[in-house]
């Protein structure tokens, strides 16, 4: 029988993608999305702020829920303008997602986690699954601590958890909003539309990437993977490429040569340094067979194709 999902924050960057990916493998009508705003032709739709608990209980018990992919957080970059705003929605929030799925004895619940839960004492260069944790954002903060209530959920409550750390994540379906690994996706945008990128991240500054292709697969198979196989219920460390600002523009001007970029670094420099480069996911490999498909290499190509097929059917 179908699993009955709903989905959290399903407007967001990756929401969108992983709404239709999930409803091409189990069904439109037992896909859920839920968000505080709506977008169009993405029935079925519940409204739903995730701080009420009441409406979230409601939803699950009309729709028959039985797994939640619990997508609703504010990101790094916009998360320190509201710190308290932003604990509140993202630490909060998964508490009562996790409470409900305990007391409703929901299958399976998915938390995304980040490379954001790094910080300054954790090791730079393919960072381990296990390190010191001191995040330097509350947005870091929110997700290194919900690990621990998602391990904990696991281990008191038999709650089947399951979570991954995403790199920055790079799609051509739409832009992201207040993340540091903004600036990766926008770069696609800018070289197609006005030949020029001013980058808000230092030129040599490298980070952990995915394409979005790769995030949604990794996302599933994560969820339909044997439960006795995993090892890891806080976040599996995940990987696909790492790549500076430099890296990712020599890369798209190879396609589209008269583009050209300026560095303005700002607060979401010191965001992005306190992160790590590059990440060891052996243990996502060992456990669930991880293996990404694309490189820095064919992600760009990919986007620049589908970039131009959106934006020539936008004139
Ligand atoms: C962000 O930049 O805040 C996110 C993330 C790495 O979690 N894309």
């Amino acid at each position: 029988m179908s699993p009955k999902i709903l989905i959290t924050g399903a407007n967001g960057q990756i929401g969108r993608v992983l709404t239709e990916a999930l409803r091409q493998k189990f069904g439109r009508e037992n896909v859920l999305a839920t968000d505080i705003t709506k977008i169009e032709d993405n029935e079925p739709f519940e409204f739903l702020d995730i701080l009420n608990s009441q409406r979230l209980y409601e939803i699950v018990e009309d729709h028959n829920i039985t797994q939640i992919y619990h997508l609703a957080a504010i990101l790094s970059a916009s998360g320190e303008w509201n710190p308290l705003k932003t604990w509140n929605i993202n630490l909060n929030g998964l508490l009562t997602v996790l409470e409900l799925v305990r007391e409703k004895k929901l299958d399976k619940v998915f938390f995304p986690s980040t490379i954001a839960v790094f910080g300054n004492t954790t090791p730079r260069v393919e960072t381990p699954q296990d390190v010191p944790l001191l995040p330097s954002t509350v947005y870091g903060m929110s997700k290194s601590s919900g690990e621990l209530w998602c391990l904990y959920y696991y281990n008191k409550f038999g709650v089947d958890v399951r979570s991954l750390r995403y790199p920055g994540i790079i799609g051509w379906q739409s832009l992201p909003a207040g993340g540091t690994t903004d600036y990766a996706v926008e770069i696609y945008h800018a070289a197609l539309k006005n030949k020029h990128y001013e980058c808000f991240l230092n030129a040599d500054t490298r980070l952990p990437m995915m394409y979005m292709d790769d995030a949604i697969k990794a996302t599933i198979d994560l969820m339909e993977a044997d439960g006795n196989r995993l090892t890891v219920r806080y976040g599996y460390n995940l990987a696909a490429m790492s790549f500076s600002p430099e890296e990712i523009f020599q890369e798209i001007k190879k396609h589209i040569p008269e583009f050209t970029i300026d560095y303005k670094p700002d607060f979401r420099e010191n965001i992005a340094r306190s992160w790590t480069e590059s990440i060891d996911d052996r243990v996502a490999r060992k456990d669930w067979d991880w293996n990404p498909g694309f490189n820095l290499k064919t992600m760009s190509e990919d986007m620049l194709h589908h970039l131009k097929i959106v934006f020539s059917q936008e004139k």
